[in-house]
């Protein structure tokens, strides 16, 4: 069973939710700039409005509180904080998250606060963003304003949300802001600079907390799963995550070149080969500097793939069954991943494990009753969640679960088409409406995942 402190909770990020129109002071990010190109988001839908949550973040704080989440993760804007992404510090931002983590205090609910959930100032993408070494100062010098301003009432620190996608889907595909194609070698070095960044400001945060803090990191991968249950099915899944297996326009989605460095201090070997004329300089104090000692990994995990072993002891991905079931954005539904992901993590890295997000995306209506039905994700969820629990009753030191999402966001460049919330939100009124999983989740809570049960 979940452990009785079992950190039940739902997430979110800053530019998903907040409203970004520049209001008191925030600066100008990427996605700001981003989405007022043409064409790029969904109906050319924009961030800038979101869920309001910048001015209604009293009224999600009871939300929560009335379906009993006992942990909120949420993202800081850095333009908030630094509008220019360094130097002078924006008031108006500090007292904002401020206010939203007293909130959140206030209701016991406890705060894991992100830092970078990709809201990179436009200031800093124009001295070249990631691939500017001086990166790791600017975001060093930014993680130490949070540490200061908010370690006094935050002990769970996030650094950085998925450098897969915010390097991957922003440099490699172009689908993400700022939209650029770079050269492959450019990405490797980019990534580089993210990881160095990543263990300064663990430095940082350690150095200026006002208490003991805990701090991780959430990546994101796509999962493998077994073909079946026999050991060489088994041994060819664990092989499979941890190999370079993706093609190299999708090489950032390889789990273990960004976790290896950060838990194992060294990347791993068959891609230290396979990237060798891509790879900048790599030091021995840089990989001391990435490898900071972290708290917890958190993992956002969604779905995996059916992995098969091969005669030759190699492996291959095996197909799904005709009509697997899927989500309303066609994403397949593996809840088995939810085992043998958190698994296989622990086990090579041997940290507490946070699911930092898991969720679905459904076709979410309000009903003649006004209530919004959403057996799907009920369903979905708890397949998911009855996997998480196995590897929890089998050892895996699972320390909790954030639903993605408490609300129906900004969905990237997908705008406002997919609904992944807990609560259907109104994008025209604000209206917030309790989705029936959300009291659900509530209960799933009360119980401490006890309902799950087959
Ligand atoms: C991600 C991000 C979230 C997404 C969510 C649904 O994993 O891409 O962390 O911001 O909105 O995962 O795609």
């Amino acid at each position: 069973m979940f452990s009785k402190d079992f950190a039940w909770g739902a997430a979110t990020s800053a530019y998903q939710i907040e409203g970004t129109a520049p209001a008191d002071g925030k600066g100008m990010h990427i996605w700001d700039v981003f989405c007022a190109e043409p064409n790029k988001i969904f109906d050319n839908h924009v961030g800038k409005y979101a869920c309001d949550h910048y001015h209604r973040y009293k009224e999600d704080v009871q939300i929560m509180k009335k379906l009993g989440i006992k942990s909120y993760r949420f993202s800081i804007d850095w333009t908030r904080i630094l509008p220019n992404g360094t130097g002078k510090v924006n008031d108006e931002g500090i007292r904002f998250y401020n206010n939203l983590i007293e909130e959140l205090l206030e209701n016991g609910i406890e705060p894991y606060l992100t830092l970078f959930h990709w809201e990179f100032p436009y200031e800093l993408y124009k001295k070249g963003g990631w691939l500017n070494s001086e990166c790791v100062n600017w975001f060093s010098e930014y993680a130490k304003i949070v540490v200061q301003n908010f370690s006094d009432k935050v002990t769970k620190f996030i650094t950085m949300n998925e450098p897969q996608c915010f390097l991957g889907l922003s440099y490699l595909r172009g689908e993400h802001a700022p939209g650029l194609l770079l050269p492959l070698r450019d990405t490797f070095h980019m990534a580089h600079n993210v990881l160095k960044a990543h263990g300064m400001a663990v430095k940082v945060l350690r150095e200026y907390a006002k208490q003991p803090i805990q701090i991780g990191i959430a990546p994101t991968c796509g999962m493998t799963i077994p073909y079946s249950d026999k050991e060489e099915d088994i041994n060819a899944a664990r092989k499979a995550l941890f190999s370079m297996n993706q093609d190299i326009y999708n090489w950032t989605w390889n789990v273990s070149w960004f976790s290896d460095p950060i838990f194992l201090g060294h990347y791993p070997e068959e891609g230290m080969e396979k990237y060798a004329s891509y790879l900048p300089e790599i030091s021995k104090d840089d990989m001391e500097l990435i490898s900071q000692p972290l708290d917890f990994m958190g993992e956002n995990i969604y779905n995996g793939v059916l992995i098969k072993a091969k005669d030759n002891g190699e492996f291959e991905v095996a197909g799904r069954e005709p009509g697997y079931v899927r989500t309303a954005n066609n994403w397949p539904v593996t809840p088995e991943c939810l085992y043998w992901g958190p698994k296989f993590l622990y086990e090579r890295y041997q940290k507490p494990i946070y699911i930092t997000e898991n969720g679905f995306c459904c076709h979410d209506v309000v009903s003649a009753d006004g209530e919004v039905h959403d057996p799907n994700r009920i369903e979905f969820t708890t397949r998911y969640l009855r996997y998480l629990k196995k590897a929890v009753e089998e050892g895996v030191d699972v320390r909790g679960y954030f639903h993605w999402s408490l609300l129906d966001n900004f969905e990237w460049c997908q705008g406002y088409k997919d609904r992944f919330g807990l609560v259907h939100v109104d994008f025209k009124t604000q209206e917030r409406i309790i989705k029936d999983s959300g009291y659900w989740y509530q209960k799933i809570i009360e119980s401490n995942g006890e309902i799950l049960e087959d």
